[in-house]
């Protein structure tokens, strides 16, 4: 690394200085491992590529510290593999970037000591990244924005494909891509005759049934967590700096993967949906975090999938796999393109228009609502909980309490290792919030106590009684479920597929009704005591 500048004087310097021809810099953000990217086919010694470490980053939000040790130490191992592979690299530490500033100074001061006149950058997967590196990339001689090659569709697809549409049905996008990368295919058909096998992918767990143990790395991070503890750098969660149990290399990534595929397939789809108290990750994956920062490519998860079905059918059935490519092949790429084709208004979007701030327990688990105490607790000793965590119990009280979407959207940005806008504002805002007013959902995703026991063991160990509505000890779900179909119907009642809540609400006798709006409105006045 060359002589640190400040802002002002990288910038006046580059700006000044005769830019040398043919030289140029190539920058590699957190989330943009992918060791597949043509940019690392052959060294080219006219190239320089960039990685920094930067403030800007690591404070946007407040993010759990397993996620910015994860992605620093993933981020490492990486310019490790690049350099060894003979490549010039620039790599810029916290602690050195600190004194500096953000990606623009850093690539200032790159293009000051290598005399840069071209600048490239893969698409990053931000909006506001996106804007930031157009705008530094102006002050280059030229510059292009390259594709990411990890991706299934193009950020525009989504939006072409439901041009002039109102609601994106997620369905016909999936069958769309089914047939473009022909999964589970037989000429334009689906193999199995059905295209989907959701109904089948919501059973409990049986009570004496033990999940197979979740495949843990075992990294020393002392040296990171030393580096975010001298650069005062603020994080929520927990972490064993011994003991870091997340996948950093493309290597592990695929390991991970390979023991999903031994271990967690062939159950997948039967337990997608379920929760339970002792066991945190049940049959899922846990890719997402080696997935979203590239180190896999959706591509390759989808046909690792396939063909292990194919090849086991007798012990696999269709509904695991099939449930598992929708996923990824469906969901992710849906959101992706939801992203792209409504931001930057989309951060903005509050249907419901909800004010409530988030209870400060949110960021503790100190509640006696056990399933929240449970999903949250875990979400800050992993920095993960499963889709129905974070769609049915965390999403789904914050749904009927009226919380405003943008500290929902923080707090789910923050906590998990997996959370980068593109897929958790979509997520969150929209599938889980419904702030999107049917965008990406159809209806909002909200329950009252009964899902949570149809679907886990929650209620059993909870200081709340499931069956009980009102009065002492009643479930808070019960009565805020219909608290929040009460207070919405003018926005809701002519949606058709809550058609069923609104007739049980008109055909409530109107003591019992007012009963349970006031134990709702008692619950939210006293919210941070739940
Ligand atoms: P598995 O259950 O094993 O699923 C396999 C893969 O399918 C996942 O790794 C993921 O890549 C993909 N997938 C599954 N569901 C979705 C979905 N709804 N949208 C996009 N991809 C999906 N996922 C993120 O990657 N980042 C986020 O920030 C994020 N935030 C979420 C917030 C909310 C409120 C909700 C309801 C869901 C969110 N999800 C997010 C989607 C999903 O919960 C996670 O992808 C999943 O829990 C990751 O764990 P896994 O790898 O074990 O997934
Ligand atoms: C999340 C994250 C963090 C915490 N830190 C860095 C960093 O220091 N340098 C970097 O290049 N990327 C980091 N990232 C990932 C970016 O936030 C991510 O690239 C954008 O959110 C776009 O998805």
């Amino acid at each position: 690394m060359g002589t640190k500048l400040g802002r002002s004087e990288i910038l006046q310097r580059t700006m000044s200085k005769k830019q040398k021809e043919g030289t140029t810099l190539r920058l590699i953000l957190g989330d943009q491992l992918n060791r597949e990217h043509p940019w690392f086919n052959e060294v080219d010694d006219n190239v320089s590529f960039v990685m920094a470490e930067v403030r800007q980053e690591t404070d946007y939000v407040n993010h759990h510290i397993q996620k910015v040790v994860g992605i620093f130490m993933a981020m490492r191992k990486f310019a490790g593999q690049l350099k060894k592979a003979g490549h010039q690299l620039h790599y810029f530490t916290l602690d050195e970037t600190q004194p500096i500033g953000g990606f623009e100074e850093v690539l200032a001061n790159v293009q000051e000591e290598t005399g840069a006149s071209h600048f490239e950058f893969m698409e990053p997967d931000e909006y506001r990244l996106d804007q930031q590196l157009r705008g530094i990339a102006a002050s280059f001689e030229s510059w292009e924005c390259v594709s990411s090659h990890h991706f299934l569709t193009e950020r525009d697809e989504l939006a072409t494909f439901f041009k002039g549409k109102k609601t994106y049905l997620m369905e016909s996008f999936y069958r769309s891509m089914r047939k473009k990368y022909n999964i589970l295919m037989e000429d334009d058909q689906p193999t199995t005759g059905k295209w989907n096998y959701d109904a089948s992918n919501r059973k409990k767990l049986p009570a004496n049934h033990r999940p197979t143990e979740p495949m843990l790395f075992q990294h020393d991070v002392s040296a990171l967590v030393e580096l975010l503890e001298k650069c005062e750098v603020k994080t929520i969660g927990e972490l064993d700096p011994k003991n870091f149990i997340w996948p950093v290399t493309r290597k592990e990534a695929l390991e991970l993967f390979d023991y999903f595929l031994e271990e967690g397939l062939h159950l997948f789809g039967d337990f997608q949906d379920a929760m339970a108290m002792e066991y945190w990750s049940i049959y899922h994956s846990r890719i997402s975090f080696a997935m979203n920062i590239k180190l896999v490519s959706p591509l390759e998860i989808v046909k690792a999938v396939e063909e292990k079905w194919e090849r086991n059918q007798d012990s696999i059935s269709i509904s695991q796999a099939e449930g598992y490519i929708r996923q990824v092949l469906g969901w992710r790429e849906y959101m992706r393109g939801v992203y792209w084709a409504k931001m930057p208004d989309y951060a903005n979007l509050n249907y419901f228009n909800h004010e409530r701030a988030l209870p400060t327990w949110f960021w503790t688990g100190e509640t006696k609502m056990n399933c929240l105490k449970q999903s949250i607790k875990q979400s800050l000793q992993f920095a993960y909980a499963h889709h129905i965590q974070r769609l049915m119990v965390t999403g789904n009280f914050a749904l009927l309490a009226g919380i405003h979407p943008d500290e929902v959207d923080a707090w789910y940005l923050g906590i998990y290792i997996d959370a980068f806008e593109w897929v958790e504002i979509t997520n969150t805002r929209g599938m889980s919030q419904f702030a999107d007013g049917g965008i990406v959902g159809t209806k909002p995703y909200v329950s009252s106590a009964n899902y949570m026991h149809k679907q886990g063991d929650y209620c059993s160990g909870c200081s709340y009684k499931k069956e009980k509505k009102v009065g002492e000890g009643a479930c808070p779900f019960n009565s805020l479920y219909w608290h929040f179909y009460a207070r919405n119907e003018e926005l809701l009642a002519k949606n058709p597929r809550i058609g069923m809540a609104y007739r049980t609400l008109a055909k409530m006798a109107p003591e019992k009704k007012n009963e349970l709006l006031d134990q709702a409105e008692e619950y939210l006045e006293n919210i941070e005591q739940l």
